[in-house]
């Protein structure tokens, strides 16, 4: 023992070791042999992987698939790194029983994947293309013989290109109810959970107010404002639209990525006021939705350009859900301030640590106060983490493995905060990390890894990443390891 750990700890290293034991009841394995210190989740938590179809399908131009405004988008000059579009991406739409047997190969009990709206609708609505259809329930139907359970995302950005005006026309929102209306009534005999929409503001923000996603515009804050409702209100008419049409149980949320607010210090100022700006920033979305209404301070900063509501619009975008999907990569930093608002958000500094992308800021802890803010604010029946996840800077190495250290310190670490909030009682069922295998990043082409299988964009081949070992043993464990 060092002097420094003596003078820290007063006391023997094996002391010390000793007290981080104590209390932690050491699990024994069938066979009597000890299991490593352990962070145990609740009996029955659901690990899954998640995915959505233009980012892996490829396929583009089969069986009837119409087109969607990323192919327009991935195919104009100067939109996605290199020029890269979901043409082939991964290619899942033919080998999709190999992606099943990567999950079953992983362990996972679910998995979370979206549908292309334009294989079922090849213009948005009217006709229907019952090859689509018939597509996913063949994928749906090799999960079930595999006991992966489907968590079924409806619309993942991928808007049929034939709705005129996209999400700037009110239409779309209705239009998107129709499609969710059908999927439900032909897929809700094999599936238990739907998500309508995922991250509302990367397909309001960033695709119509600063240009950067499909379909690319850059619109004043008042009409995006508009848009952004048009998208909340398709959620809630979407919402009632899957409840019609499925069987009772069947369970309804969206997947959101809210912005999550870590307080600077424990301290009861700074969690009071990581709940305020949970509930003001994400005003124009999640509270919205969770409260059915839009809120003042919302309205007001909003001013002549807040959103045009009908009657009625906000009763359906308050519709109740089963549970909260929150796909969770970053946190901002908050404190307690005079302000009237109460809370500042932090700037961030440029040394704060990041994975292979400039806006994946490390910090763990934001798992734990995604769910707990969320939570503590709305109290919703169940929280899934729909998606977490970080691109590394992976490569196939001579001795043909992939080894991303650098993920599993990411997750390891995240998981650890999220195990914290399934410990302290917040009801968070089940975790799905993004993604089961790399693929197209939307404006980061094939440059940007996420995947926990490494995919070879010449032979298509997968090869599974020392992420994917860690992440097997950590839900046979059903612990952080
Ligand atoms: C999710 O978005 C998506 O649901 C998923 O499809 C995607 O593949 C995955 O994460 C990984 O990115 O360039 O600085 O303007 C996560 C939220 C919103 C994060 C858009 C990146 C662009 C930031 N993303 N954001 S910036």
């Amino acid at each position: 023992m060092s002097d420094m750990t003596r003078r820290l700890f007063g006391k023997t290293a094996a002391a010390t070791a000793a007290l981080a034991y104590a209390g932690t009841a050491v699990p024994k394995l069938a066979f009597g042999k000890p299991k490593p210190r352990l962070l145990p989740f609740p009996r029955g938590f659901i690990w899954g992987c998640a995915t959505a179809a233009y980012q892996i399908e490829g396929a583009t131009e089969v069986d009837g698939r119409g087109p969607s405004i990323w192919d327009t988008f991935s195919h104009t000059q100067g939109k996605t790194n290199h020029g890269d579009t979901g043409d082939i991406a991964d290619d899942s739409y033919h080998l999709y029983k190999e992606d099943v047997a990567s999950l079953k190969a992983l362990g996972v009990h679910a998995y979370r994947m979206s549908i292309s709206w334009s294989r079922i609708f090849p213009e948005g609505k009217g006709r229907v293309n019952p090859k689509g259809i018939d597509h996913y329930k063949r994928v749906i139907d090799e999960l079930l013989a595999h006991h992966i359970r489907p968590f079924i995302t409806l619309f993942h950005w991928d808007l049929p290109q034939g709705l005129a005006g996209g999400w700037q026309s009110r239409d779309t929102a209705l239009a998107f109810a129709d499609y969710a209306a059908f999927v439900a009534k032909q897929l809700g005999d094999r599936v238990g959970h739907f998500m309508t929409t995922n991250e509302f503001t990367c397909f309001t923000d960033l695709s119509y107010g600063n240009g950067q996603f499909a379909p690319g515009l850059k619109l004043p804050p008042g009409q995006v404002n508009q848009i952004r409702h048009h998208a909340i209100l398709a959620h809630g008419l979407g919402v009632q639209a899957i409840r019609a049409n499925t069987p009772q149980g069947t369970a309804v949320g969206l997947a959101e990525n809210a912005h999550v607010y870590v307080p600077v210090a424990e301290t009861a100022e700074d969690i009071a006021a990581t709940q305020r700006a949970t509930r003001d920033r994400n005003a124009p979305f999640l509270t919205a939705v969770m409260e059915g209404k839009y809120i003042d301070s919302y309205l007001q900063q909003a001013g002549a350009d807040a959103p045009k509501v009908q009657p009625g619009d906000m009763l359906a975008i308050g519709s109740p859900l089963d549970f909260v999907g929150l796909n969770i990569y970053t946190p901002d930093y908050v404190s307690a301030d005079q302000s009237t608002k109460g809370y500042r958000v932090e700037a961030v500094p440029k040394s704060y640590p990041r994975m292979d992308q400039p806006w994946l800021l490390v910090g763990p802890e934001c798992m734990y106060w995604g769910v707990r803010n969320v939570c503590d604010l709305w109290n919703p029946k169940g929280i899934y983490i729909t998606e977490n996840g970080c691109s590394c800077d992976d490569a196939v190495t001579d001795d043909g493995q992939v080894h991303d250290t650098d993920r599993i310190m990411y997750l390891r670490n995240h998981l650890t905060h999220l195990q914290r909030a399934t410990s302290e009682g917040y009801a968070v069922k089940g975790y799905f990390h993004w993604s089961l295998l790399d693929n197209f990043e939307w404006a980061d082409g094939y440059s940007k890894r996420f995947g926990l299988y490494h995919v070879d964009y010449q032979t298509r081949k997968r090869t599974p990443k020392l992420s994917a070992y860690w992440y097997r043993k950590l839900i046979e464990y059903n612990a952080v390891v």
